[in-house]
């Protein structure tokens, strides 16, 4: 298919963190199986393509992202039979599936990394990154994990240090070693031709380091009580020029195959995240764009962050959207219940892919987790900065059973004690329920090809709400959006049309006034005539 049809550019993706979405056996634990009776849920809700986080064999220090073997799938999760039962299902029911490639490093219980730090004299001891004690010892330079300490493990064995950019025992390969590219290409391609239909490439940015180890500079911004990692600017250690390279192979080996999208995780300032759809947009399809999770929530910096998106793009890029993921709070607990309807409705507005994470379409919140209930390690490592991960991948609330739908077994993380009331079985019946109205926004979307392909323009921003546009082949539609607390009025003569949809699910086929008013937090989509 030409890639200005391609389904990645319509569609919508839906996250799976797969340990907490539905468990079929009992354990407590999500799995494949568990997924594929939830299918027809999320045919329903009307997504396009689902991306599992990894579920690939792991000793789980880091619940996936520590892999001990590329081309298999986690007991936890099932096995290769449930994986290619799912690909079957999937793609009966018109849904992708795109997995999770984790290429910048392994476990150390990979065999690779077992035989690389079994002596240096061993054929794969580069396809690490190994590297002698400096001057009198001490590790090679200063760069920090991301996790917490030094990126530097001392191997006492061979008498040298093997980088990690994350856990101890998630060692980083070395994709200066082309053996190393090979064999990841090899993974992509059993992939692939088991009918995946592409790959969320994480760390992107993290890929390739650079070749002299300079030390990174300190960042005179850090203030204290700020996660240690912050106290270096990563200059040396990620987004180096070579990495461009890298993903440029990649994606041809994507395109060895009809239809299939590359997807990248980099956490980067937009006009370095840019340059990951790579020159002649040979890069990723899809550089994630997480700028909605970290920009503060108001009519004016919202406006501003699209803008500066959409200038930054180079020319045939596509762009895309991203609220939230199993690394960040939900929006639910960010912005507030009423706030997160206008998020779900910016997200589906926007031009550009959307990315949905599971839960959020029910409005499931951050939840509180007890210090004996951490299973982060990144929380284990930097206690009490608050940069644990495990209240934002608690079990999706399926009903109001006494484990949510989700297991028969008490569940890995705990459920929000609020899932008796917000939950899929009941809000699937509550026309005015944060499940409708993701439902009722996807449809709208799929039936106005201008709020999926159409250009976007602002139209005004005024204090608290904002409004913008959407044309394609002279469909328009106007979106406003009432970020404040109090009521908001829009002057809307010389326009005519009717309501599509509120936020609030209560005035759709309203024509609209000369002056169009906004009750707080309501956010409305216009289908203009004329
Ligand atoms: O995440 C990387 C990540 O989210 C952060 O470490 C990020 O670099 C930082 O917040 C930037 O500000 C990916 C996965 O999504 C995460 O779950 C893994 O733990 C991590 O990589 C290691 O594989």
């Amino acid at each position: 298919m030409h890639e200005n049809f391609a389904w990645w550019r319509f569609g919508i993706l839906y996250q799976i963190y797969p340990r907490s979405f539905q468990d079929s056996n009992g354990d407590g634990v999500g799995d494949l199986r568990g997924v594929i009776e939830r299918l027809p849920y999320l045919r329903e809700l009307g997504v396009d393509a689902l991306w599992l986080s990894p579920i690939f064999p792991s000793p789980m220090e880091d619940f996936g992202y520590d892999i001990a073997d590329y081309t298999g799938i986690d007991p936890v999760f099932g096995s290769l039979n449930d994986f290619d039962a799912l690909v079957v299902a999937a793609h009966d029911l018109g849904l992708k599936i795109v997995l999770d490639l984790v290429p910048n490093h392994t476990s150390d219980r990979h065999p690779w990394f077992i035989e690389s730090r079994s002596s240096r004299a061993n054929a794969k001891r580069d396809w690490y990154i190994w590297r002698d004690p400096k001057g009198e010892g001490g590790p090679p330079n200063n760069w920090l994990s991301e996790f917490g300490g030094s990126t530097w493990e001392f191997d006492a064995d061979t008498g040298q240090y093997y980088y990690h950019a994350f856990l101890r025992s998630q060692p980083d390969l070395n994709w200066r070693n082309h053996d190393v590219r090979r064999a990841m290409h090899d993974v992509m391609r059993f992939w692939l031709r088991r009918g995946v239909d592409g790959f969320r490439v994480d760390v992107m940015w993290h890929l390739i380091k650079d070749d002299l180890l300079r030390d990174n500079p300190p960042n005179p911004d850090f203030i204290s009580g700020q996660q240690p990692y912050q106290q270096l600017i990563p200059l040396y250690s990620a987004d180096r020029p070579e990495v461009h390279e890298i993903v440029a192979e990649m994606r041809r080996v994507i395109d060895e195959f009809d239809d299939r999208v590359l997807i990248g995780e980099i956490y980067l300032p937009l006009d370095k995240l840019v340059t990951y759809y790579g020159r002649d947009l040979a890069g990723a399809h899809l550089p994630f764009n997480f700028a909605l999770i970290s920009t503060p929530w108001n009519a004016r910096t919202i406006a501003k962050l699209v803008g500066d998106y959409e200038a930054a793009l180079p020319a045939g890029a596509w762009p895309n959207w991203v609220l939230g993921n199993h690394d960040r709070q939900r929006i639910a607990s960010r912005v507030g219940g009423d706030q997160a309807r206008i998020a779900a409705m910016l997200l589906l507005t926007l031009r550009g892919t959307p990315t949905l994470y599971y839960g959020d379409e029910i409005g499931m919140p951050q939840v509180e987790i007890r210090p004996d209930q951490v299973r982060d390690p990144w929380e284990k490592n930097v206690p009490g900065l608050g940069v644990g991960r495990d209240g934002c991948r608690t079990p999706m609330q399926w009903d109001s059973t006494l484990y949510a739908g989700f297991s028969t077994a008490a569940p890995w993380l705990p459920l929000d004690r609020n899932f008796g009331a917000d939950n899929v079985a009941i809000e699937r019946h509550d026309t005015g329920s944060m499940l409708s109205l993701y439902r009722a926004l996807i449809r709208l979307r799929s039936e106005r090809p201008e709020l999926a392909l159409g250009t976007y323009k602002l139209v005004s921003i005024a204090e608290a709400l904002l409004v913008f546009e959407r044309e394609h082949q002279d469909q328009r539609s106007l979106v406003a959006l009432n970020f404040g607390c109090v009521s908001a009025e829009f002057d809307a003569a010389g326009l005519h049309g009717q309501i599509l949809l509120s936020t609030f699910m209560d005035r759709q086929g309203e024509a609209i006034p000369k002056r169009l008013a906004l009750r707080a937090s309501e956010g409305l989509v216009v289908g203009l005539l004329g």
